[in-house]
């Protein structure tokens, strides 16, 4: 990695290169050079095919440093490579991007407290609000069809029906993770029906807000950023409001392990709608509201979507530790999916709570 790192505006000496963090799409490295801490990432190639807008997309939001501080938010700063490009591209062709590593700061295996979750909830609206004033004759879509979940359905049923038969031991895990999708496919059209009947309005949004991808301070007190900026571009709030909870309200993870059922976590969610309408519930009218329990549900749908279609497709898009991981992942989504609609009454009364006028 050095004659990449050599391509970037940054100089003295290097330090140790070490891994980072658990994204599932590009490579993330935290590098020490110059006195201080960056992350060095390889773009994925395969799933962002425009790398120039995403980098444009970022530069308008680190262009806004000042006013997230003044919202008590941190974007990372990034470097330019030595030719002025927002890339150094190395000798096999990969595209490297360089950035600020945000100092002082951890990621949450889990939401261990309800102000923890008031936080993640209040970073989010403080994030919706700093997007919502970039210019938006400006502002890219950077990956096409992202969270557009009719095409996820209709690229899903595509793969069913090319895949080879699944092997013996998969094949119930398979059959009964098809069957629940099935009972659900209407569901795929909630937000884009909405959209397109203008209950709702396209919004700039962060488009990954799961735990993994919100800093918080050494003690795990203070939200202090969201990271992992690619897919910032236009979407919907509600894609990002359903994406944080189906994340942050399940503390078993998107991998649970052994027995361990995926469950949403009421007080999680409340906290979090609570934290978000504290700081943002200007940017939500009515209809946004209206649609937000079925957002809920609708964003583990999505997921649960998206990996079964990459199982049937042989593992390509979502990096996996092994063969079967991508169903079963699916399954925890489904699973949490089951348990959202099984509260579905009192989950509408935390949202009816968070978003009552005061
Ligand atoms: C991917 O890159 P990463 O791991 O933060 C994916 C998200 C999924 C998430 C599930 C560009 O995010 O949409 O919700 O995995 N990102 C992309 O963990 O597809
Ligand atoms: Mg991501």
């Amino acid at each position: 990695l050095t004659p990449v790192l050599a391509g970037f505006a940054v100089d003295g000496p290097l330090g140790p290169i070490e891994p980072l963090g658990k994204g599932l799409i590009n490579l993330s490295f935290r590098v020490r050079a110059g006195g201080r801490d960056w992350v060095l990432q390889r773009l994925n190639g395969e799933v962002f095919a425009h790398p120039e807008r995403i980098m444009a997309n970022l530069r308008l939001l680190a262009g806004q440093g000042a006013r997230a501080s003044a919202l008590g938010l941190k974007v990372p700063a990034l470097v330019s490579g030595r030719d002025g490009s927002p890339f150094v591209r190395a000798a096999d062709g990969s595209l490297w991007r360089l950035m600020e590593l945000i100092p002082d700061a951890i990621t949450l295996a889990r939401l261990e407290t309800v102000d923890q979750a008031r936080e993640v909830g209040r970073v989010l609206g403080r994030f919706h609000r700093l997007a919502a004033e970039l210019p938006r004759d400006e502002l890219q879509v950077s990956l096409p069809g992202f969270h557009h979940t009719p095409t996820y359905l209709a690229l899903h049923l595509r793969a069913r029906g090319r895949a080879r038969h699944p092997a013996d031991t998969q094949r119930a895990a398979l059959g009964d993770c098809l069957d629940r999708l099935d009972a659900r496919r209407a569901l795929a059209e909630v937000l884009e029906g909405a959209r397109a009947q203008g209950r709702i309005a396209e919004r700039v949004i962060h488009g990954d807000p799961k735990l993994d991808n919100i800093l918080f301070d050494a003690a795990g007190a203070r939200a202090l950023a969201l990271i992992d900026l690619d897919t910032v571009q236009p979407g919907l709030i509600q894609q990002d409001l359903g994406d944080c909870l189906r994340s942050c309200c399940n503390r078993m993870g998107e991998s649970p392990e052994g027995l361990a059922r995926p469950a949403f976590d009421l007080g999680l969610g409340a906290a979090i709608l609570g934290g978000y309408a504290q700081e943002a519930a200007c940017l939500l009218r009515r209809g946004d509201i209206e649609v937000l329990y079925d957002s809920i549900r609708l964003l583990p749908f999505e997921l649960a979507l998206r990996f079964l279609t990459d199982h049937l497709e042989g593992d390509r898009y979502f990096r996996v530790d092994y063969r079967g991981q991508n169903l079963e992942k699916a399954r925890t989504q489904l699973d949490l999916l089951a348990d959202i609609e099984a509260k579905e009454p009192a989950i509408r009364r935390v949202i009816a709570d968070a978003f009552a006028p005061s």
